[in-house]
């Protein structure tokens, strides 16, 4: 890849150096070659490829949209997301508005003025009219789109405390993610990667009591239509936490936490069962069962099926397996998620069966040390 963008880069630059020397030829005077000079048949296959070019682009932006319109993301998961899509969905809207009628309009014009023998251009410095109209839309479409993006801006980011959120920590390290939820009290420990030992993998403070009913899980489960407030911590490098079908994403930053809240609206399994969704994991499957035919064939062992799962994701390059950084989320009922987090141990739980088990491994070597001694 590199050799061929250095030889681009030459051809391209060896290119430059000759249409130059032909400036600096016609620059001359008089004694120039007239094959040089383009004739008025030249200028109108030139215009005529200039119109071709715009309306080859129009073909392409159609293909696009028609053929790439399937990797939009479902229907956003969480409160906040219809907003998001809705200025994405504006902005987009005006920016294809304002280029197909510019692009359309400088194509056209290059092959409506092309250049003729004894035509002229006409002079025009200045008008201050035209000027103030091509100055004055723009300003007030970017002011629109940029005073409704502030106040989706804010509307997202705050948090109303009076909703009573769920504190959920999300913390990340190279290269995996682990939820910790703050317990009955709601009030997550204080933490500090100085404290990481043994099972107390996110560094939670053993001496402060809040801690003690956090529960630090692998899989990140939520009760839907319930707010939840993340607050994102790194051990290591900056990683960002990428919810694609919440709309949702966070800088998860080493030293210092940082904070995010979404209402997640749909269940993982009314996700699973949407239309949407049904078409694409059947295609997925179905390119999945192709790909098996040929791995078989090589011996190997053929690939699973794949099943929907809302996922966090690593958004941020943090090395080499951040590219397999992720979390299952799983969205559900109240009483679904209530009863798993039952099953799950809390931080003091996890802290006192470490404490048992050193005790048991002390008491064991100790006993060991009593035969010998008796022994001997
Ligand atoms: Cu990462």
């Amino acid at each position: 890849m590199t050799v061929f963008l250095v030889i681009i880069v030459i051809a391209l630059f060896a290119v430059t150096l000759w249409q130059m020397s032909k400036i600096f030829d016609l620059s001359k005077g008089s004694d120039i070659d007239s094959s040089q000079v383009a004739t008025d048949k030249d200028n109108k296959t030139h215009g005529m490829f200039m119109l071709l070019f715009v309306i080859l682009l129009y073909v392409i932006t159609i293909y696009c949209f028609w053929n790439y319109s399937k990797f939009y993301l479902p229907e956003a998961a969480s409160e906040h997301g219809s907003h998001v899509d809705n200025l994405m969905f504006l902005s987009i809207a005006i920016i294809m508005f304002v280029q197909i009628i510019t692009q359309g309009l400088l194509h056209w014009f290059a092959y409506k003025y092309q250049g003729r023998k004894g035509r002229k251009a006409l002079f025009y410095a200045d008008n201050d009219k035209l000027e103030f109209i091509w100055t004055i839309i723009p300003v007030i479409v970017l002011a629109g789109l940029i005073i409704y993006g502030l106040f989706t801006w804010s509307d997202i980011m705050n948090i109303n405390e009076e909703e009573d959120p769920m504190i959920v920590e999300i913390y990340a390290y190279q290269f995996a993610w682990r939820a910790r939820y703050s317990g009955e009290d709601n009030t997550l420990g204080g933490a500090n990667v100085r404290f990481i030992e043994g099972v107390n993998q996110l560094g939670v403070d053993e001496s402060d009591p809040y801690g003690e009913d956090d529960v630090v899980t692998t899989e990140l489960h939520l009760p839907v239509g319930k707010p939840v407030l993340f607050k994102f911590r790194s051990q290591d490098v900056l990683h960002s936490a990428f919810f694609p079908h919440f709309r949702a994403q966070m800088n998860v930053v080493p030293g210092m936490i940082t904070q995010f809240g979404f209402t997640p609206t749909i269940t993982s399994e009314e996700m699973r069962s949407s239309e949407y969704m049904v078409d694409k994991v059947a295609n997925i499957n179905e390119i999945r069962k192709d790909n098996s035919k040929d791995l078989m064939q090589a011996g190997e062992a053929p690939l699973d099926s794949y099943e929907f799962e809302y996922y966090l994701l690593c958004n941020k390059i943090c090395g080499q397996a951040h590219y397999n950084m992720q979390m299952k989320i799983v969205v559900e009922s109240e009483e679904d998620y209530k009863a798993w987090l039952e099953k799950q141990q809390t931080f003091g739980e996890a802290m006192a069966a470490q404490k048992e088990s050193q005790l048991e491994v002390s008491t064991e070597t100790a006993e060991v040390a009593v035969v010998e001694k008796e022994n001997n």
